[in-house]
């Protein structure tokens, strides 16, 4: 490896090797799709997904719309990361600030500063979107912390650790509907409640990801920087197409653009990524990475229906976006 992963050993995360014929950065599990609606009773899709390592297995907030078509996000709990046991009923809020309601939630991240998970999401409040934020360390008990941003909010993703002191998070400002452009912005805060200090990180660049891009997975710290996975879209004839992008951001400076690929690292492709509630679309929500070999799994949602996993190595993926 040439470049270092500043971060936990994760030797239990799922892996397969790149198969004989694939010369793309990364690949699909032989397995995919690991996660269906059958997972959790009265249940239309579970999809834009996060995991995080957790005691000695895993631990995830997943995406569950139910068959009202209510967007709900519950915890989950897995040995291996691939086979996971959902809680059937959604997550609820043991403490929450008075007057933030809950109305709906969807495209969960999870991330871990210090002892604590922080689990954003966009949340529903006087039914504009915006980004929740919640606090919990076993996954059963969470307590609801002030949305970040006024609406309209999307994919808010917090970095792992504080930046010059203060936490930071990407995030998207966008629209009430199906939002027809978007680019990625940062903030930062000192205490998880007040966000000041925006910048523009990232704007809407190649074909591939013309329409708007939005964070996925929390970025990865490395030797060279954040590699910073993201969704970008094409709107086609037929509709939005969803692909993953990947760029690096400077480690002190995340709104310095080191690097960007100027290809797409995944496209929509198999049939479980074509066909769905939504077709064309492959959303990364999390990331598995291990610092001693350098592996990586990254969790998308495909189709808006199932959850899929893909593998890679993060060292031929920061070369990809240098030479490409
Ligand atoms: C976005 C979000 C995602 C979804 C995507 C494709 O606006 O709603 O949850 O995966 O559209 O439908």
């Amino acid at each position: 490896m040439n470049c270092k992963i500043i971060g936990d050993k994760c030797p239990d995360m799922p892996w397969e090797e790149r198969p004989a014929n694939c010369d793309r950065p990364l690949w699909r599990y032989s397995k995919n799709p690991i996660i269906t609606k059958n997972a959790v009773p009265k249940c239309n899709s579970i999809f834009n997904s996060a995991v995080i390592p957790f005691g000695d297995g895993f631990a995830g907030v997943f995406r569950c719309d139910n068959d009202r078509r209510q967007m709900r996000i519950h915890a989950g709990f897995s040995k291996d990361a691939l086979n996971w046991e959902i809680e059937p009923e959604p997550l609820t809020f043991a403490s929450s600030p008075a007057g933030l309601n809950f109305e709906y939630a969807y495209d969960p991240r999870v991330c871990k500063i210090d002892d604590d998970y922080i689990i954003t999401w966009c949340n529903g409040y006087e039914s504009y979107p915006t980004i929740g934020i919640a606090k919990t360390r076993d996954f059963k008990k969470f307590d609801q912390l002030e949305n970040a941003f006024l609406p309209f909010n999307r994919n808010g993703v917090m970095f792992p650790r504080k930046i010059n002191g203060m936490y930071a998070m990407l995030s998207r400002p966008s629209d009430n509907g199906h939002t027809p452009f978007g680019d990625i912005f940062i903030s930062y805060s000192p205490d998880l409640k007040f966000w000041g200090g925006h910048r523009l990180v990232m704007k809407t660049d190649m074909p591939w990801e013309s329409t708007k891009i939005g964070a996925g997975p929390i970025p990865i710290e490395t030797s060279e920087g954040w590699l910073l996975i993201y969704h970008g879209v094409l709107t086609s004839c037929s509709g939005y197409v969803y692909h993953f992008g990947a760029a690096l951001l400077d480690l002190d400076d995340p709104s310095k653009v080191i690097a960007r690929g100027q290809r797409y690292l995944l496209a929509p492709e198999t049939p479980y990524e074509r066909y769905g509630d939504v077709p064309n679309v492959c959303f990364p929500c999390a990331t598995l990475c291990d610092s001693e070999t350098g592996r990586l799994a990254v969790y998308y949602g495909c189709a808006d229906t199932v959850t899929g996993v893909a593998f890679g190595y993060v060292d031929d993926i920061i070369s990809y976006i240098k030479n490409n």
